[in-house]
């Protein structure tokens, strides 16, 4: 291919050949590529630096729940052997310096506009082209558009009554200031997802008290993050290769063994020496103990038994050990968080916890937040209350499609795609870890790889052709569509009222977004897609 113009500015009309929106995880690799491709690439990102989610989430105790050596990019060796490895989890600082330091190494950053949030796209079907919308006002021509939006990016900040007039402070955990000091103060904390559980113990430790308002109980498993030792991460690297090669191939994107037995086969004594092994270890795998955890209601039951009376041990006042229990969903339906300390920071002295399903907030005060039952005083609230997961980011920027379609319209009953890829109505857009991808049910780097590897392929094919136009077919994407749901439906996800399936988001339409079908099996079918020249898509 010819990269002999300058990729860094558009061609002839003011047209680039690709706009990526995001600058993480998707949109860096995404860069990279399409650099090798020669074509002349863009990207758009709202926040002033590189990183994401990492960029944004820098909430006390923000780490990733995946260990360091998945967690990062397969795709240069040399990257992967000089990266240092600290901690089974990485940090949020470690990960944001991970991401900053591979757009220094493969020099990214003069390519990407920072502080600029993409609030709009229109398609047009004469010319083939995008038009990308800024919110500075600017207004870019596209041939392709990608999106790396990553799928917990639009927080979702419900709206209580009275909140203007609380004047303490109101902190969000996806948009936590540098300067946020929470030392000596009063605290309440809304929300026990991944990030409440993981903000809670290390709040608790600096707060004069903390008052943790939940709505419903998790299910948590320790993560027994530590520090590695080098011997082991001397060896691991050795192995990088095969083992990324697991990765790739596995269902989640990790190279743990796969179990063969299902959880209702082996004596009950066996079973729990297994639970209590995972569970000292520490990370998820006390969910891939056995076949049948997310798929049988009897066998999630063992383990869901299992963690209930850990919770009874751990947490000494018994009410409260009551409350903290999660009896109302299967385990591992609603996306399981690993934490540090979480149920045992309900035994100090400077915790509470305030049960919302039988003393809802009913408003916030001046001087804090009043329940059916009582006023609490806060000098800060931190709202660690989620995302409009998967489309919330999508569905914001709204592009127009052919014939003025809105992705509104479009997807006014659920998201509707094609390998979670593309959707039918809005040619030469592609959306790296859309709904109906495998994605957040797997290690996202890995899943990342795996898109952005076949969207360039895609585009190499599209140019070495001479094809303008690529569109996902209405017949193919309906079929993906209930097949993403026919398979979830064989799982017990759909059972929980969870982000997975919109129940977090008033309003929003409920189906089951990701692909549960695993990432090595998607990699298959994307495979199958790309050998056989496109079927399912429209190229013109
Ligand atoms: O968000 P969540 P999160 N009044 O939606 C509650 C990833 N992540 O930011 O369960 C009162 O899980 C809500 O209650 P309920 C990870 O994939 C990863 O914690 O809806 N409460 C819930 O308790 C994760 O799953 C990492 O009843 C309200 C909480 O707020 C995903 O991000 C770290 C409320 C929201 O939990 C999202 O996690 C952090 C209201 N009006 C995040 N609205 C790691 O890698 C919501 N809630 C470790």
């Amino acid at each position: 291919m010819d990269v002999s113009h300058d990729q860094d500015r558009p061609g002839p009309g003011g047209l680039w050949d690709v706009v990526v929106i995001g600058a993480g995880f998707s949109g860096l690799y995404l860069l990279h590529r399409a650099r090798e491709l020669g074509l002349r690439t863009r990207v758009y990102e709202a926040a002033p630096d590189v990183g994401g989610v990492w960029y944004w989430n820098r909430y006390p105790g923000a780490r990733c729940d995946t260990e360091s050596m998945y967690y990062s990019y397969s795709f240069s060796p040399e990257l992967e052997q000089e990266w240092p490895l600290e901690e089974r989890y990485p940090s949020q600082e470690k990960n944001l310096a991970y991401l900053r330091h591979v757009t220094d190494r493969f020099d990214l950053r003069r390519d990407i506009v920072f502080e600029t949030r993409i609030s709009g796209a229109v398609w047009d079907d004469e010319e083939h082209v995008w038009t990308v919308r800024t919110d500075t006002g600017d207004e870019v021509r596209t041939r392709y558009l990608v999106t790396a939006v990553g799928c917990l990016s639009t927080p979702s900040k419900p709206r209580f009554e009275g909140l203007e007039e609380f004047t303490g402070e109101l902190l969000y955990t996806s948009e936590w200031p540098e300067d946020a000091d929470l030392t000596g103060k009063r605290v309440g904390v809304i929300g026990t997802g991944s990030t409440g559980i993981q903000s809670i113990p290390e709040i608790a430790r600096i707060a004069a008290h903390v008052t943790v308002f939940q709505r419903t109980p998790q299910y948590t498993l320790p993560a027994n993050n530590h520090r590695l030792d080098p011997d082991f991460v001397k060896d691991l690297k050795t192995r990088y290769r095969e083992i990324r090669e697991r990765c790739r191939h596995s269902a989640a994107g990790t190279p743990y063994p796969v179990p063969t037995r299902s959880a209702l086969e082996v004596p009950e004594e066996e079973r729990i020496a297994a639970f209590e092994q995972a569970w000292e270890r520490g990370g998820g795998r006390l969910l891939g103990t056995y076949t049948d955890i997310l798929v049988d209601e009897a066998a999630n039951e063992t383990v869901a038994e299992f963690v209930r009376r850990k919770i009874r041990e751990i947490v000494k006042d018994p009410r409260t050990a009551e409350l903290l229990t999660p009896t109302t969903y299967p385990i591992g339906t609603k996306r399981i968080p690993l934490d540090s300390g979480y149920y045992e920071t309900f035994n100090r002295e400077n915790v509470s916890l305030v049960d919302l399903r039988r003393t809802p907030i009913e408003r916030f005060t001046p001087r804090g937040i009043r329940t059916s039952e009582t006023e609490v005083e806060l000098d800060a609230v931190v709202f660690a209350t989620g995302f409009d997961a998967i489309t919330g980011s999508l569905l914001a920027i709204d592009p127009v499609g052919r014939d003025g379609l809105t992705l509104q319209e479009k997807w006014a009953k659920g998201p509707l795609t094609y390998l979670g890829i593309a959707t039918a109505g809005f040619p030469n857009l592609f959306m790296i870890t859309g709904p109906g991808s495998p994605s957040v049910l797997t290690n996202m780097p890995t899943a990342i790889e795996q898109h952005v590897d076949w969207v360039i392929d895609c585009l190499a094919h599209l140019e070495k052709n001479g094809i303008a136009v690529i569109e996902a077919g209405a017949r193919a994407e309906e079929r993906w569509t209930d097949h993403v749901g026919e398979v979830a439906s064989r799982t017990l996800y759909p059972m929980a009222a969870s982000w997975y399936v919109g129940a977090n988001i008033d309003g929003k339409p409920r189906s089951f977004m990701p692909y549960a079908g695993g990432l090595g099996r998607f990699r298959k079918i994307c495979d199958a897609v790309a050998a056989g020249g496109y079927p399912g898509f429209r190229l013109g």
